[in-house]
């Protein structure tokens, strides 16, 4: 991360309630200055110190307001129904992904027109592969026939980005997200959240039953990790960014099993138990490992949590959270 200081500049993170906006927002703020950084919740956050607006970004004419009111220079548009909660309502997540993209690229190209340039970051992940993409150190270019509608919408999503890039010359940048774990705020609707949910399982009662079985390898990361990432993306000079789709990016591979033998080098008694449900389908449609070395050799990528790492900072943080009783969807 440079240490240089960079200038004023007014940033918007929509989405900013959820896993990745609830920790960005405020790594944002101190590395911007709190009052550069406006969250855009969709309803009321009171524990937010800093300056937030409630409204929806599926509103274009509330966004481009708030837009041009604030003089926005950096959009992080993070709103978006994630995997398992998508199956659930597909139609749903179509119209909150697409259309909330959709507003914020064609607000960008007008600002532009106005020579009122925005930069952009936009959250792509690895369900934008499906099962016929190689599925063992998944390259950046390949088969994207995703199966599921969260999916369809990154896929989708990565080409209209790339399009108004290459037709507006818009400056919009992405990462092709691997599940992320994080203990500030529970993560929902993901099909990755397993990797969450064990470990308020391993504080509390010392036991979890996982939805996905034994051998279900996925990609995943660290929140600091994830935050850093995207940070370093957007700082990165434009002439470096050779994908504009998104990038592949990972930190480490692991299954149910690996993570649960981790956590039992910690605490020896931790149990876990399986029953797949409609998630298992879903994880088996995604790649086991990624080939993030475009995003090495581009822009310098480089990860700092393994899993062991992984496994420290969450027991050290969640406990006193999880022993209070906070816990995600179980
Ligand atoms: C999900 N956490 O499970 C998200 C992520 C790669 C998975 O996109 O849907």
């Amino acid at each position: 991360m440079p240490f240089f200081p960079i200038p004023f500049m007014k940033i918007l993170v929509t989405g900013a309630a959820g896993q990745i906006g609830s920790e960005l927002v405020p790594a944002l703020r101190s590395r911007h200055g709190d009052e550069n950084v406006i969250a855009l919740y969709h309803r009321n956050v009171p524990n937010d110190p800093g300056e937030q607006v409630v409204g929806d970004a599926g509103d274009r004419v509330f966004l481009e307001s708030l837009i041009a009111e604030r003089d926005i220079e950096e959009v992080y548009h993070l709103v978006g129904i994630l995997s398992a909660r998508g199956e659930e309502n597909p139609d749903l997540a179509f119209s909150v992904n697409m259309g909330t993209l959709k507003n914020v690229l064609d607000i960008a190209k007008d600002r532009k027109k106005a020579g009122k340039p925005i930069k952009i970051f936009w959250p792509s992940s690895i369900a934008a592969f499906g099962p016929t993409t190689p599925r063992e150190k998944t390259p950046q270019r390949t088969v994207l026939e995703p199966a599921t509608m969260y999916g369809v919408t990154k896929v989708a999503g990565e080409l209209l980005v790339n399009y108004y890039f290459k037709k507006y010359g818009i400056d919009i940048r992405g990462l092709r997200y691997p599940g992320i774990i994080s203990w500030k705020t529970p993560p929902g609707g993901g099909t990755t959240d397993y990797a969450v949910e064990i470990f308020y399982g391993a504080l509390n009662g010392k036991e979890y039953v996982s939805f996905l079985k034994p051998g279900t390898y996925l990609p995943m990361m660290y929140m600091d990790d994830a935050v850093r990432a995207t940070m370093e993306l957007m700082e990165a000079d434009a002439s470096k960014i050779r994908v504009r789709t998104s990038y592949n990016i990972t930190a480490v591979s692991f299954d149910p099993e690996g993570i649960a033998a981790e956590i039992r080098k910690r605490i020896p008694e931790f149990k876990i138990s399986y029953k797949p449900d409609f998630r298992q389908q879903i994880a088996d449609s995604w790649p086991r490992s990624i080939d993030d070395s475009s995003a090495r050799e581009d822009w310098g990528w480089k990860p700092s949590f393994g899993l062991p790492e992984i496994v420290d900072d969450m027991l050290k943080n969640l406990g006193p959270k999880a022993r209070a009783g906070g816990a995600p969807g179980m």
